[in-house]
C-alpha cells in the first residue's frame, strides 16, 4: 500500500504524550476477555494492533486478570465480573449495539471495562477505547456509556461489477473487476475495520443501476463470491444488501413479466430469496432504484412503488431481509415550456400518497435534496410528510456535484444543517434527525444512507481529506448532535497529529471549505450549472439547452426558479405551512436558497445592502480567495505533516485554485453578459 493515508483514521501512532502513555502502558498490560466469537476475535485484534501501534506494549491475553490492573473486556451475559460491575440502570440503558466503558480506581490502581449487551456492543467499545486513547483521552475521562443513535448506518456503493464505479472519483471498485468478484479480501477487511471503527453497520456492494451482469449477483454465477465478502463483514458487525433489478424475472427468471401482482413472479422472488438465504443466512436484504432514469420499475405494469416494494418485502420477510425504496423518481425528459413539472416536487408526488401502505420490512431511502445531492439545496419535504413509513435519509458523500474529490470539501456542515432542520411534521421541533432515528414517530426502522466516496486508490478516497467524509457521515450516523467541529477533530487527530496547532489550521480549512465551494460555483441555491454527464466544471448553460431539464431560468433581467404556490410550481407548499410560508415568502425566504424558490432580479437588495447581480460578483471573487487561504494555511504545515500526504494535498489544492478561478470568470462573465451591469468595485471580469 505504500502510503500511511492506506490506514485512514486507524493509524495508531504511537502517542506524543509522555505521561498518558506511561499512565495506559501501566494500566493496559493485562487484558482479560470474556466473550468468544469472531466478532470478538476482532475486535481484540484490533486491540493488539492498536495497543501496540498508540503505546508500544503487546498486552497479556488472558480470561480473568490476574493483577489488580488491566482490561476486562466481555458482554454482561458473558462476564461475572463485568455484571457484578455494573448496576442494574446501567445494564437497562444498553442497547443491541451499546457500549459501556469504565474507568475504575481502587488501591492506587486502575481497572478499565469495556463491555455491551451483545458482541457487536463490545466491539464498538473496543473501537472507541482505541478512538479515545488515539485523540489523547485521559483514563479518568473515559467512562461513558453510548448507544447508537440511529439503527440502520448504511454506506451505498454505486461500484459496477466491471471494476467502475458510477460516480467515483478514487479509483475502480474495491469489490469488482473484470466482471468477477475480488479476490484481495484482506483489503475488503481492512474496509470493514475502518467502517465499523467509525459505527456503519450496513452496507449495499453495487450499483443502485442495476446492469446485465449485476443482475447475476444473485445467482449462482457469483452468489458464493458475495458469501465470502459477507463473511468479512459479518465479523464486524456489519450487513450486506445488495441492489437488485426490478425487471429480474424478465432478464433471468423466464418469465414474460415483472408485474408485482402477478403470482409467478411472487413465487420467482419467494424461491429467489430461499436460494439467496441459503447461502448467505444473515443477508441483510435489498436495495431498489426502480422507474427512475430509465431502470425498470412497477409502473410499467400500472402498478404503485408499495406494490412493488410488498412483493419483495414478502419474499424476503420469513428471513428477516428488508426491502430499501429509493424514492429517486422523477420524469427527467423535462420540456422548458413546460414549467408545471418539478423534479424537486417528485419524490413527494409519487410517494406521500403512499404513506402506510408499506410493509413493515420496507424503508423508503430519501435522497437529500429533492433535487439532485446539489451544493446548497432545501430539505426533502417527503421527510417530515411521512408518519407511517420506515425512513432513510440519503446523502451523497462521494462529491459528485461538490468537486469531485479534487476539491477539498468538507460535507458535515451541510450534513448538519439537514439533520438540524425543523420540519414542523410533528409540531415545532421535529427535526430529521429525530424522524430519522425514529424518535418521532414509532416506526420499524430508520436510519442513515449515503453514496460512498471509496475506491481503490492507496488512500480510499482520491483526495485524502475527502477521508474526513466518510468518517464524518459515520459519525453522524451513530450520534447526529456530534457538532461539526468535533468530528472534524477527531478525525484529524486520528489521522494526522495530536498537535493543537496542526489541529487547529486543518480544521479551520475543513470547516471553512464547502462555504468557499459554495460561492465560487452556482449561487443561492440555483445549483447545477455544470457539465451535463460527468458533472465537473463549469457550464452555466450546461443543463439549461439540455432535454434532462434541470433549469436556471436566468435571462436578461434575473434568475431563479419559481417554486412559490402563488405562481410556481407550487413545490413549496410541499412543506408543512410554518415551513411553506417562510420560502414561500421572497423577504423571508433564507438567502441561502433564494434562487431555489424564487425568481429575482438582478437589482433585488439582498439583506447585507448587495444587489442580487453584485452578491454573485462578490462571492465569487470571495471563493477564489478563499481556496488562496487553504492554500497558504496548508503550505504552513510542511514538515508537520508526512511528506507525501503534504505534497498529495498541495497538489490537489493547487488544482482546485486553478479550477475556482474557472469558476469565477465563468458564472461571473455570463452575468455580466446577460446584464450589462460591471462589478461595482471594477474587478476584472472577462
Ligand atoms: O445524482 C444522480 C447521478 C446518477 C445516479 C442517480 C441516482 C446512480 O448523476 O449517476 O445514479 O443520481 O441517485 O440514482
Amino acid at each position: 500500500t505504500g502510503t500511511s493515508m492506506y490506514k485512514a483514521w486507524l493509524k495508531y501512532y504511537r502517542l506524543e504524550n509522555k505521561e498518558l502513555l506511561t499512565l495506559y502502558k501501566q494500566l493496559l498490560r493485562e487484558v482479560a476477555v470474556a466473550e468468544d466469537s469472531v466478532i470478538t476475535a476482532n475486535a481484540v485484534n484490533e486491540l493488539k494492533t492498536g495497543l501496540y501501534g498508540l503505546l508500544g506494549i503487546k498486552p497479556v491475553f488472558s480470561s480473568e486478570l490476574t493483577g489488580e490492573a488491566g482490561l476486562v473486556i466481555g458482554t454482561i451475559e458473558g462476564s461475572k465480573e463485568i455484571s457484578g460491575l455494573l448496576s442494574a440502570d446501567e445494564k437497562d440503558s444498553l442497547g443491541e449495539e451499546g457500549f459501556i466503558i469504565r474507568f475504575k480506581t481502587e488501591n492506587n490502581a486502575g481497572r478499565l471495562l469495556v463491555a455491551g449487551k451483545t458482541n457487536k456492543g463490545l466491539m464498538y467499545g473496543v473501537f472507541n477505547l482505541l478512538r479515545l486513547i488515539q485523540t489523547e483521552t485521559a483514563p479518568q475521562a473515559l467512562s461513558r456509556i453510548e448507544n447508537p443513535v440511529n439503527q440502520l448506518r448504511t454506506i451505498n456503493h454505486w461500484d459496477n461489477i466491471d471494476g467502475s464505479v458510477e460516480r467515483g472519483y478514487a479509483g475502480r471498485s474495491i469489490f469488482f473487476k473484470n466482471n468477477k468478484i475480488t479476490g484481495n479480501l484482506s483489503r475488503i477487511n481492512d474496509y470493514a475495520r475502518m467502517l465499523a471503527a467509525a459505527g456503519i453497520n450496513t452496507i449495499a456492494i453495487n450499483n443502485v443501476n442495476v446492469h446485465e451482469f449485476e443482475t447475476l449477483l444473485i445467482t449462482d454465477k457469483y452468489i458464493k463470491d458475495v458469501a465470502k465478502l459477507n463473511e468479512i463483514f459479518r465479523g464486524y458487525g456489519i450487513k450486506l444488501f445488495l441492489s437488485i433489478n426490478f425487471a429480474s424475472t424478465l432478464e433471468i427468471g423466464n418469465l414474460e413479466t415483472a408485474d408485482p401482482l402477478d403470482g409467478n413472479v411472487r413465487q420467482w422472488w419467494k424461491d429467489k430469496a430461499d436460494y439467496i438465504y441459503s447461502h448467505i443466512p444473515d443477508f441483510g436484504g435489498f436495495l431498489v432504484k426502480a422507474d427512475s432514469e430509465g431502470r425498470p420499475g412497477p409502473f410499467t405494469y400500472g402498478r404503485t412503488h408499495a406494490d412493488g416494494a410488498n412483493m419483495l418485502a414478502e419474499a424476503l420477510k420469513p428471513h428477516g431481509g428488508l426491502v430499501i425504496w429509493r424514492c429517486f423518481v422523477y420524469n427527467c425528459q423535462q420540456d422548458w415550456r413546460d414549467r408545471t413539472i418539478d423534479r424537486a416536487r417528485a419524490a413527494y408526488d409519487h410517494f406521500m400518497p403512499l404513506d402506510g401502505k408499506f410493509q413493515d420490512n420496507v424503508l423508503l431511502q430519501i435522497k437529500n435534496g429533492p433535487m439532485d445531492f446539489q451544493v446548497r439545496e432545501p430539505v426533502s419535504p417527503l421527510i417530515g410528510s411521512l408518519k407511517k413509513t420506515n425512513q432513510l435519509l440519503e446523502l451523497q458523500i462521494t462529491q459528485e456535484y461538490t468537486g469531485q474529490q479534487r476539491h477539498l470539501c468538507y460535507l458535515v456542515p451541510m450534513w448538519k444543517e439537514i439533520l438540524d432542520f425543523d420540519t414542523y411534521g410533528n409540531g415545532k421541533g421535529t427535526t430529521v434527525k429525530k424522524i430519522i432515528s425514529r424518535d418521532t414517530f414509532k416506526n420499524n426502522y430508520g436510519g442513515f444512507a449515503a453514496v460512498t466516496n471509496i475506491g481503490d486508490d492507496a488512500n480510499w478516497t482520491g483526495h485524502q481529506m475527502a477521508q474526513a467524509n466518510t468518517y464524518g457521515y459515520a459519525r453522524l450516523a451513530w450520534n447526529p448532535d456530534l457538532s461539526s467541529e468535533e468530528i472534524a477533530e477527531e478525525w484529524i487527530r486520528r489521522t494526522y497529529t495530536n498537535d493543537s496547532k496542526v489541529v487547529d489550521i486543518i480544521k479551520g480549512m475543513l470547516l471553512g471549505s464547502w462555504k468557499a465551494y459554495e460561492n465560487y460555483t452556482s449561487p443561492l441555491g440555483i445549483g447545477w450549472m455544470v457539465n451535463p454527464n460527468h458533472h465537473y466544471g463549469p457550464n452555466v448553460d450546461g443543463y439549461e439547452y439540455d432535454k434532462w431539464g434541470t433549469y436556471h431560468r436566468a435571462d436578461h433581467k434575473g434568475i431563479g426558479v419559481d417554486r412559490t404556490v402563488k405562481s410556481g410550481t407550487g413545490y413549496a407548499g410541499q412543506y408543512h405551512k410554518e415551513v411553506a410560508e417562510v420560502y414561500e415568502s421572497l423577504e423571508k425566504c433564507p438567502e441561502e436558497l433564494l434562487l431555489f424558490f424564487h425568481y429575482v432580479p438582478y437589482a433585488y437588495r439582498l439583506k447585507s445592502g448587495e444587489t442580487l447581480l453584485q452578491y454573485i460578483y462578490n462571492t465569487h471573487f470571495r471563493g477564489v480567495e478563499q481556496v488562496e487561504e487553504l492554500k497558504q494555511n496548508w503550505l504552513g504545515l510542511k514538515g508537520k505533516v508526512e511528506e507525501d500526504v503534504f505534497l498529495h494535498v498541495l497538489e490537489r489544492l493547487e488544482g482546485q485554485l486553478s479550477h475556482s478561478k474557472e469558476w469565477r470568470d465563468i458564472i461571473n462573465t455570463y452575468f455580466l453578459r446577460k446584464t450589462g451591469i460591471p462589478d461595482e468595485l471594477g474587478r476584472k471580469i472577462y
